[in-house]
């Protein structure tokens, strides 16, 4: 590709429009993916969450160098924002994470949701694919699939994700040039889809406005998520919710015996689903 760039889907595309851009580019923006009704809900019921976050301290200086410094990051969201399970299970998310990983499992499980919201004056992470989180399964396909969704207007200048378009194609070691990275322009609701092998990064926010994102991240049923979901959801949320939310929280068996597997995730030798009724 001479010049990057990434393709941009309305709102009403459907998952295989954006499995078919992905498999081309690496990632494709979706414009209006999050409705206003939603995102007025979703940002009411994250305030005061962001309002009483004490900052970035994961315990690891390294880690926390990787989730920026002067950046607000909240899980457990099927917890402490129940819009955020209508997001988690919709149709293309999922449809879009079914296609992409099923040559590496039957099943999948949510890697991470994630509010990621970018300070005044934090700078870019480094350019990195999501799958290197398992880098000792030196994978050929993608382990994951994420999205970022703009929670507000997301510009350049505020620390819109950096993507590498065709990245997903390279040879593991190649460092991107400045030329090759395109800046997501994010309007609120739009979200940028792509795979777990794409180069990506947070930018550099030089505004003083704050970057509101949504990373939602789906992995094959068979990985250790990201986000440890059983800690940081209570039960009690995760038995009133629907079937398609439970499963991705990791409330299912996964089995694998079809194709020539076994099964994980056991509770007390049975299927975890009992836990729920
Ligand atoms: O916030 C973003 O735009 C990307 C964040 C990211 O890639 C990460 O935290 O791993």
């Amino acid at each position: 590709m001479n010049s990057p760039e990434l393709q941009r889907l309305p709102s009403d595309c459907t998952a295989n429009d954006i499995i078919e851009v992905n498999e081309k580019y690496g990632g494709v923006i979706v414009d209006g993916w999050l409705s206003d009704d939603l995102l007025l809900q979703f940002n009411a019921e994250l305030e005061p969450w962001l309002a009483q976050h004490e900052g970035t301290n994961s315990g690891s200086h390294a880690s926390d160098n990787f989730l920026g410094n002067k950046t607000r990051r909240l899980q457990g969201l099927a917890a402490k924002t129940p819009t955020f399970v209508d997001i988690m299970i919709d149709d293309r998310i999922v449809g879009f994470a079914e296609t992409v990983l099923a040559p590496v499992g039957p099943s999948i499980i949510l890697n991470n949701g994630e509010v990621i919201d970018i300070g005044p004056g934090e700078s870019a992470q480094p350019m990195h694919r999501d799958d290197d989180a398992w880098n000792f399964a030196n994978a050929t396909n993608p382990l994951m699939i994420n999205t970022i969704a703009a929670l507000v207007d997301i510009t350049p200048a505020m620390g819109a994700t950096l993507v590498a378009p065709g990245s997903h194609r390279w040879e593991h070691d190649r460092v991107p040039t400045k030329s090759e990275i395109v800046t997501c322009d994010l309007p609120a609701g739009s979200a940028l889809f792509f795979r777990g092998d794409t180069l990506h990064a947070g930018g550099a926010n030089k505004t003083t406005k704050h970057r509101r994102a949504l990373s939602t991240g789906i992995c094959c049923g068979w990985l250790r998520p990201v986000e440890n979901s059983y800690t940081n959801i209570p039960i009690e949320v995760v038995k009133v919710l629907p079937r398609r939310a439970q499963e991705l929280l990791g409330y299912a068996l996964y089995d694998a015996s079809e194709v020539g597997g076994g099964y994980l995730g056991y509770h007390e030798m049975s299927d975890p689903i009992k836990l729920l009724t």
